[in-house]
């Protein structure tokens, strides 16, 4: 049993997954040694955070070699246009507005706030994917951030008007450190928003594989907005979004005594009506995720058993917790099709399934394809059109197994 993050209390384990691999560590050679940790989810009784038991070290996720690459899909492309237009909007009426980007990836939302010429700054850390977003004309700072780093990017460029981070904030297990880098680096009129996977949506969609190494919190209203009040920040603000499968975007201001926002007291009861302050909320997941996990393994082998072959579609992060909890592996799926060039000619963490393009998945044609990257679906569906008419079929499995 782990120690909160945020305020050291005890945790309680919610579902101990086992050993696992780095997720996004893809494998070239399948011989070689692969660094394993213990992947269990905890969830705080008293300041009511769900997060990893134990975590893996930053530098050994986040490196020059990362292998997500953000701007992969159309609708990350569509949702980030978005989130730059909301973000131009807001700072219109500020006098040279300094708008900061944690975990800027490739890009993929800076570089719509550079084309505008707004002043800006993105940390990066992960140096192949910031040398693509300097490439677009993005400003990136190579570090964590932290409060040391906040510090030294409030002293060159002074307070910034905005800060945000789409799926960094989950990330960054010292999370007390960067609440007080955005404490030093806001400007007290300034807004904070983050965005990252929803609790609720985990827990109602079963969607247990976005439970891995990268990912330390599990964020709900109900937690945010206590850790928002250790640091002096408000939760005025929730706004939830259909990326990677339910999100919830999070607004945040400095001092206390806002109004209390409705959006934010409609979510905080959709959560306690769900017992999320509860551990009891917690026990009824691991039911549903083992029930998953069964009824997933048990059709792919019907299908194997009826002498189909098995591909699967996008080598996400993800994928790792389910296909090693569920115990599926090269012996069920002959491949897994995706369009990152650095993940392509190598295996999956873990469970060592190649990694191959996509028009080597055009040309074979399976008749059974795993969507692991299903928060991708409609995306997804859209562009294998004639794949599905030439009698193709996907096999989902949130909130249940399905083949479609
Ligand atoms: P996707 C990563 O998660 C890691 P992952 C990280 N921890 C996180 O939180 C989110 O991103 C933001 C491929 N693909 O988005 C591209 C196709 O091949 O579900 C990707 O490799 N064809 C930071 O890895 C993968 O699938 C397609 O048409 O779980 C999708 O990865 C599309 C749309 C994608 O994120
Ligand atoms: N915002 C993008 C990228 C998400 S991937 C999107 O939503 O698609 C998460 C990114 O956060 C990675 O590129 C990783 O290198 C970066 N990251 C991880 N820890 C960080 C930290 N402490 N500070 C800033 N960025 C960090
Ligand atoms: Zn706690």
């Amino acid at each position: 049993m782990g120690k909160c993050n945020v305020c050291l209390h005890q945790l309680k384990t919610v579902i101990p997954f086992g050993k696992m691999p780095i997720s996004n560590r893809f494998v070239t050679d399948p011989d070689a040694n692969e660094y394993v940790y213990h992947l269990s989810l905890g969830w705080c009784p008293k300041c009511l955070m769900a997060q990893l038991e134990s975590c893996v070290d930053p530098a050994m996720m986040f490196n020059d070699s990362y292998a997500y690459f953000s701007s992969t899909s159309s609708a990350m492309e569509d949702h980030f246009r978005e989130m730059a237009k909301e973000i131009s909007e807001f700072v219109s009426d500020r006098i040279d507005p300094f708008i900061v980007e944690l975990g800027c990836n490739d890009g993929i939302m800076l570089k719509h706030i550079a084309a505008l010429g707004l002043s800006h700054l993105g940390i990066e850390p992960s140096a192949n994917v910031a040398a693509i977003a300097r490439d677009r004309g993005v400003k990136v700072l190579g570090e964590f951030f932290g409060a040391e780093s906040a510090l030294e990017i409030q002293k060159i460029h002074g307070q910034a008007d905005l800060i945000c981070g789409a799926n960094v904030m989950c990330h960054m297990e010292d999370i007390n450190s960067v609440f007080e880098g955005v404490n030093v680096l806001l400007k007290p009129d300034g807004v904070f928003f983050f965005q990252d996977p929803y609790l609720l949506d985990i827990l109602k969609k079963t969607s247990f594989d976005q439970i891995y190494d990268e990912h330390v919190y599990y964020f709900s209203g109900l937690a945010v907005s206590q850790l928002a009040g250790r640091h002096g920040f408000e939760l005025v603000g929730m706004v939830p979004k259909e990326v990677h499968g339910g999100s919830m975007r999070y607004y945040l201001k400095k001092g206390v005594n806002h109004q209390d926002p409705e959006d934010v007291t409609f979510h905080l009861s959709q959560e306690k009506a769900f017992n999320l302050h509860d551990f009891e909320g917690y026990v009824s997941f691991r039911e549903n995720v083992d029930r998953i996990c069964v009824n997933l393994k048990q059709t792919l082998m019907e299908i194997k058993d009826g002498g189909n072959r098995i591909a699967a579609y996008g080598a996400t992060s993800k994928s790792t917790t389910l296909l090693i909890y569920s115990r599926i592996g090269p012996d069920l799926i002959d491949y897994v099709s995706d369009t990152t060039p650095t993940k392509i000619g190598k295996y999956t963490p873990g469970t060592h399934i190649p990694v191959k393009s996509h028009s080597h998945f055009l040309r074979d044609n399976p008749p059974y394809t795993l969507l692991l990257a299903w928060n991708h679906e409609r995306e997804i569906l859209e562009k294998e059109r004639t794949y599905r008419k030439g009698g193709g079929k996907f096999i989902t499995f949130f909130p249940k197994v399905a083949v479609i």
